[in-house]
């Protein structure tokens, strides 16, 4: 991979060794830190996900570490989702959004206490904006990304892969929970989460140096699993309806819009920046929202902009990602669809790079 004029401003990862001696094909760009896109092709990498295992170089979600008394306080500021509930071996899907209501980030947070939690962020520098309110309101919370990569293991075999290294232990872990888990002479904390939904976990690496050892325990008990390299799938994350910051949602949009509306809960949450404005969107309702499209016809390229849809000549919306689905037999998409046309069966005219394709509005995600 030399396409990519490399720096020190283009990060590398703890495993980035182990990806490139695997032969990663390609790669993006995603908090300043490489992220593998393709092994042999994504639809290989798609069907290899969906039968076997998968390791995955994900060390690009890097963690703000909140810590300290006021911990807790902040991180009820930073999303209008409820944390009150939440226990000290859980991680929650959080919408992090602005004073306006519109996504700053949709993160992963783990709690360890209520004095201490991680940020598993998406591609956006949310790391100021957190520094900032906590200096800015003058709180005792020390704000940081810490030494942490995140190595996900994903697909149907990935709880025996899995207990293999870890022990039998990883079997008892339940969605979106945590265990610390003894590896070498140090412990991780593994979660049963990750960006498919395909089951797996990921392992919040502390310390880079373990990351090649790690990598490679995997590999040597995998073996005949049928073990691979891999990376978050294009297709199999738009069927499964896995959201991308920066692509399928931005700052201009709020969590309403997006479908995250079961994480807000802005009566709840009494703290939350934002809370006005989601609050009003409730009342009047949102004028568009994301949504599942099957685009007709023969594969399409990558959506390398958003492309415009149409009811007749009227633009209603934009396709934000799309991918060809061999197992759905459609091209399968992710858009944001004005009211009045949002609705499952809508047909609809989408304007991609090889000419109008009908588009059709679905009820739901493909899986
Ligand atoms: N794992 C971790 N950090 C991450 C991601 C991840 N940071 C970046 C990015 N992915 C953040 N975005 C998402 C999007 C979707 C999910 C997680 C992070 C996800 N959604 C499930 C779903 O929609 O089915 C479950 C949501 C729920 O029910 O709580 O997993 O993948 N560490």
């Amino acid at each position: 991979m030399r396409l990519l004029s490399q720096s020190r401003r283009l990060r590398q990862t703890p495993f980035s060794e182990g990806v490139e001696d695997k032969g990663v094909t390609a790669y993006t760009v995603y908090n300043r830190m490489l992220l593998p896109t393709v092994f042999e092709s994504v639809e290989a990498d798609y069907r290899h996900l969906k039968t076997h295992v998968q390791v995955w170089d994900v060390s690009c979600e890097r963690q703000i570490e909140l810590n300290g008394p006021d911990a807790g306080r902040l991180m009820r500021q930073l999303t209008p989702r409820n944390l009150e509930n939440m226990q000290e071996d859980q991680c929650y899907y959080v919408p992090i959004v602005d004073e306006n209501g519109g996504m700053l980030n949709d993160p992963v947070a783990i709690k360890h206490s209520e004095d201490r939690w991680w940020i598993s962020i998406a591609d956006s520098d949310l790391l100021l904006w957190v520094k900032g309110l906590a200096v800015g309101a003058g709180m005792d919370v020390r704000v940081f990304e810490p030494d942490v990569s995140p190595l996900a293991v994903q697909g149907p075999k990935s709880d025996d892969l899995m207990a293999r290294v870890f022990g039998e232990e990883v079997r008892d872990i339940r969605f979106f929970r945590y265990k610390r888990l003894a590896f070498q002479d140090t412990s991780f904390v593994v979660a049963r989460s990750g960006y498919s939904k395909q089951g797996g976990y990921e392992i919040y690496v502390e310390n880079g140096a373990y990351g090649m050892p790690l990598w490679s325990a995997l590999f040597e008990a995998g073996d005949d699993l049928n073990v691979r390299p891999g990376c978050p799938n294009l297709i199999e994350r738009i069927e499964g309806g896995l959201l991308s910051y920066g692509n399928d949602m931005t700052m201009e949009n709020s969590p309403l819009e997006c479908g995250l509306g079961k994480f807000c809960k802005p009566g709840e949450n009494s703290d939350h920046i934002g809370k006005q404005a989601l609050a009003s969107e409730v009342e009047t309702g949102s004028t568009r929202q994301i949504r599942a499209i099957s685009i007709l016809g023969d594969p399409v390229p990558p959506a390398r902009s958003a492309w415009p849809l149409f009811d007749g000549g009227k633009r209603v919306g934009q396709v934000t990602s799309a991918a060809w689905s061999p197992d759905f037999d459609t091209n399968v998409a992710i858009g944001m669809v004005d009211a009045g046309y949002w609705d499952s069966g809508t047909e609809l005219e989408v304007k991609t790079p090889t000419g109008f394709r009908r588009a059709d509005v679905r009820g739901s995600f493909w899986i």
